[in-house]
């Protein structure tokens, strides 16, 4: 969903967060109840309350982490799903994965023309032998199993974007950070990428959805849905449905999901190495700002171009998260309520 300001706050009011910290900084894992959900960016609100409603009467965080991530791919005019913005062919393509606490995992990749991928991911997971399945097999393994195929077609307001993009067919990003703005894209992945930002007309402009939760017996799980990077080279795949880069969970230390430019996570194989670090008796907030310091090492001057943000949960329902530039949230769904929090960033 592209939330304004003006939509945030009708989304406060119609009660859809049950309180909102907007402008809060967390500057350190918090230490959480169980059972607990978060997810990233704003869109999150609503995909906890959905998520909520399960882990609230005693269901399993691998069912809530779906039903949660459900409700941002429904959206119209969404960022995530099929009313997503197409690749640079006009297509829309969808990648999705989730994890359970006992290392079960499932994901689809370059999907397009169904409407619930992260769904699709949860029968890879349940009943194939397989983790992952892209483009036309993973689009006929969905019919095999139900699923509808969804007309080729935009949504509104994809249509609009991509004609408006088409009338110049290139892509600058636009850096979450007002200071960025200007700055001219540094590398042909910078160029095909539109980093997750507040654009200055106060929009949030982000592909994806993340969650982790933990349930009431103790047990975590995670989900991961997007579509990817606006305009993005047909048949372009990110960390989102590569377990170990966008979702990974360990039931023994904790889960972690990210956003952001993909391909940046997945050279480090960003979630599970914070996974790691907490294994190693690191905070998740600490955990998520180490991997977060190693791709700006790694990226070094084009680090001003990319946006990259970790979430994390432990076992004990603590939870943190890091973002390479300021700009980017999510939100935290306990029995206290749910509330969004303005992540701590690097530069
Ligand atoms: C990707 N990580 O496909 C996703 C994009 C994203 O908000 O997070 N956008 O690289």
């Amino acid at each position: 969903m592209r939330i304004n300001r003006r939509n945030f706050i009708n989304l406060g009011s119609l009660g859809i967060a049950g309180f909102t910290l907007q402008g809060f900084v967390n500057k350190q894992s918090v230490q959480g109840l169980k059972p607990i959900v978060i997810a990233t960016w704003d869109a999150g609100l609503s995909a906890n309350k959905a998520a909520w409603a399960v882990l609230s009467k005693g269901g399993s965080a691998l069912d809530a982490v779906e039903k949660g991530v459900m409700v941002t791919e429904d959206e119209i005019n969404c960022c995530v799903g099929l009313a997503a913005n197409p690749d640079r062919d006009g297509h829309v393509t969808l990648d999705a994965s989730i994890m359970d606490h006992e290392f079960n995992c499932g994901s689809v990749a370059f999907l397009e023309r169904i409407k619930h991928p992260i769904s699709v991911a949860r029968r890879v997971m349940e009943k194939t032998p397989h983790v992952m399945l892209v483009g036309e097999g993973a689009q006929q393994f969905a019919l095999s199993e139900g699923f509808t195929l969804e007309p080729d077609e935009l949504s509104e307001s994809a249509d609009k974007s991509y004609k408006e993009w088409l009338k110049k067919s290139t892509y600058q990003p636009i850096i979450n950070v007002e200071r960025q703005k200007s700055k001219k894209a540094t590398s042909q992945l910078d160029d095909i990428y539109k980093a997750p930002a507040k654009l200055s007309n106060g929009e949030w402009n982000h592909d994806t959805i993340g969650m982790v939760a933990l349930d009431a017996k103790g047990n975590l799980s995670g989900s991961c849905t997007t579509s990817g990077a606006g305009f993005k080279l047909r048949g372009r795949v990110g960390d989102s449905p590569i377990i170990g880069a966008g979702l990974y969970v360990d039931n023994e230390v904790g889960a972690v999901v990210s956003t952001g430019q993909g391909e940046d996570v997945i050279r480090v194989a960003g979630s599970s190495a914070v996974v790691e670090h907490m294994r190693q008796g690191k905070s998740p907030q600490e955990a998520c700002k180490l991997v977060v310091e190693k791709i700006r090492r790694i990226k070094k001057e084009k680090a001003a171009d990319i946006q990259v943000c970790f979430i994390a949960l432990n076992k004990n329902g603590e939870y943190g998260s890091y973002a390479l530039h300021t700009g980017f949230n999510y939100a935290v769904h306990t029995a206290e309520g749910n509330k969004l929090i303005e992540s701590p960033f690097s530069v």
